[in-house]
């Protein structure tokens, strides 16, 4: 590609496997240890919020033991060396609810699934920091009503500010997906959008996503291996 400017990454699950954290659908994965009626809707919540906000507490304590790895420490990279460049722009889409992007020192991240480190109150609909518990049903910090849940998008929900995807999707010129099975709509659906707007798309996973026919180049590997070598080829411009 001869004119490179603007770069938007979609990543999930598999970016921070190999930081420790379950991915969705690989044997012994989240959805084989829970049904995702129970747990990932707004059904299973009013039906069971208990076993919900039990699921989302453990979750929340596990990543807060985790540390980012070399692919999330190659993004921050690209992100902060790219972003520097006059007329360069670079957006980090994550479907990941987990903070590693943020914590190798990602600036330009957005959370399309959400947060587990954050709570949205069903009462006053706003969004606070969250680190502990909601079991206990603790009091929402702005309105104090016991209505917490964890600020994640469920099946059936809209995602966060697609409006900001798609915007920076039609300016990209290149459109790279990490890490993930492409099972899970909008998401999944970037890489066609991106090529019926003339976008150049990447792949970079373990293993062929569903999409995958239609990247226009896929490599196949440990995303702690691939994405410092892509960066590296990137920077390198
Ligand atoms: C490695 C690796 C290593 C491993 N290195 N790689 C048709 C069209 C449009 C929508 C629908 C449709 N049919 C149904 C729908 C609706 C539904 C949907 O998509 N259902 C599917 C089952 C078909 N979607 C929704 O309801 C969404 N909302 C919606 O559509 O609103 C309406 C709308 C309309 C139009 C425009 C916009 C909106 C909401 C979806 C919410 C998903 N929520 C979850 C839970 C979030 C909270 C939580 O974390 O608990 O999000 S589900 C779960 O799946 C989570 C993930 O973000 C998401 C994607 O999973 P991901 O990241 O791909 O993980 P895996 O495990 O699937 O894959 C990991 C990959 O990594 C694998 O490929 C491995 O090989 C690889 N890997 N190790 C590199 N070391």
């Amino acid at each position: 590609m001869s004119d490179l400017r603007n770069i938007v990454i979609l990543t999930g699950a598999g970016i921070s496997a190999e930081s420790g954290i379950d991915t969705f659908r690989a044997d012994g994965g989240l959805w084989e240890q829970h049904r995702i009626e129970d747990v990932a809707t707004p059904e299973g919540f009013a039906r069971d919020p208990d076993l919900v906000l039990g699921f989302y507490d453990q979750r929340r304590a596990a990543v807060q033991t985790k540390h980012p790895n070399p692919a999330h420490i190659a993004l921050a990279r690209l992100d902060r060396e790219w972003s520097a460049r006059p007329n360069h722009n670079l957006l980090i889409v994550t479907q990941n609810v987990d903070d590693l992007h943020e914590r190798a020192g990602a600036a330009h991240v957005h959370h399309m699934h959400g947060e587990l480190l954050s709570a949205l109150c069903t009462s006053c609909e706003m969004r606070s920091p969250w680190t502990g518990a909601m079991i206990e049903r603790p009091p929402c910090p702005m309105c104090k009503a016991p209505t917490l849940r964890p600020d994640v998008v469920w099946f059936g929900e809209m995602p966060y500010q697609m409006d900001r995807i798609y915007g920076a999707l039609r300016n990209a010129d290149l459109f790279v997906s990490i890490g993930t099975s492409g099972a899970v709509y909008p998401a999944a659906g970037f890489v066609r959008d991106a090529r019926e707007m003339g976008v150049e798309t990447l792949e970079l996973n373990l293993e062929r996503s569903e999409g995958s026919a239609w990247f226009g180049e896929s490599r196949l590997g440990p995303a702690s291996e691939l994405v410092p070598t892509w960066v590296d080829e990137v920077l390198a411009r």
